[in-house]
């Protein structure tokens, strides 16, 4: 599909430890929850955000907003790996403002969607995943849909007409990587909000 890129293993075991220490102590002041739908129901993912936007989710609608909607606290910084990661990668002029962590535990996935709440979306989306392995669904226009497995250290970058796709994480498998403490998988996207 034009405008999807894959780095499998793009993160070697070292640089991922390191990452996921970096993201699980940002979560220490900005805890992962559980957003509801506009509809008021409970996403399955546990979520937060780095930097000085976060995306957001309840029955008000979905936004980015820059604090913590629980704890009322300004989202931590992205961390530098992250930020070099971006330049070597998507690169452009604008740095990412946002971060979504995304923690996939006990079953949790993501229905197939489509990333639409940033200003500009012609920017790249990149993601970063780590821990478990998972199944990964993108479809274009015409109704076609690919699978694939993202395993632990993979970056994907989403532009052009990638970016609009539809999208969604089918299955977790569980148990696949002891990356994560707690077990799981964690999925971090940047993104320019704003
Ligand atoms: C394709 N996250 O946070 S990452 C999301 O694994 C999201 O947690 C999934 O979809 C996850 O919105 C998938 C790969 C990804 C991320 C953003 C995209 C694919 C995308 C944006 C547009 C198109
Ligand atoms: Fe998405």
């Amino acid at each position: 599909m034009e405008g999807f890129r894959l780095w499998p293993g793009a993160l070697d075991a070292e640089a991922q430890s390191q990452l996921v220490q970096a993201v699980f102590g940002a979560l220490g002041t900005a805890p992962l929850y559980r957003p509801q739908t506009p509809g008021g129901r409970p996403f399955s993912v546990q979520m937060s955000n780095l930097g000085p936007l976060g995306w957001v989710s309840d029955r008000g609608g979905y936004r980015y907003q820059p604090t913590h909607p629980v704890t009322g606290q300004a989202w931590p910084a992205i961390p530098q790996m992250l930020l070099d990661l971006w330049a070597a990668t998507v690169g452009g002029k604008r740095a990412p403002d946002a971060c979504l962590v995304n923690l996939y535990r006990d079953g949790a996935k993501m229905g197939l969607h489509q990333d639409r709440d940033e200003a500009d979306l012609t920017a790249p989306v990149l993601s970063i995943s780590l821990g478990d392995a998972a199944q990964f669904r993108i479809a274009d226009g015409e109704g076609r849909t690919r699978t694939l497995r993202l395993t632990s250290g993979d970056v994907c970058a989403l532009t052009g007409s990638a970016r609009l796709a539809r999208h969604g994480i089918d299955r977790v498998l569980e148990g696949s990587s002891r990356l994560i403490p707690g077990g799981g998988r964690l999925n971090l996207t940047l993104r320019i909000a704003r």
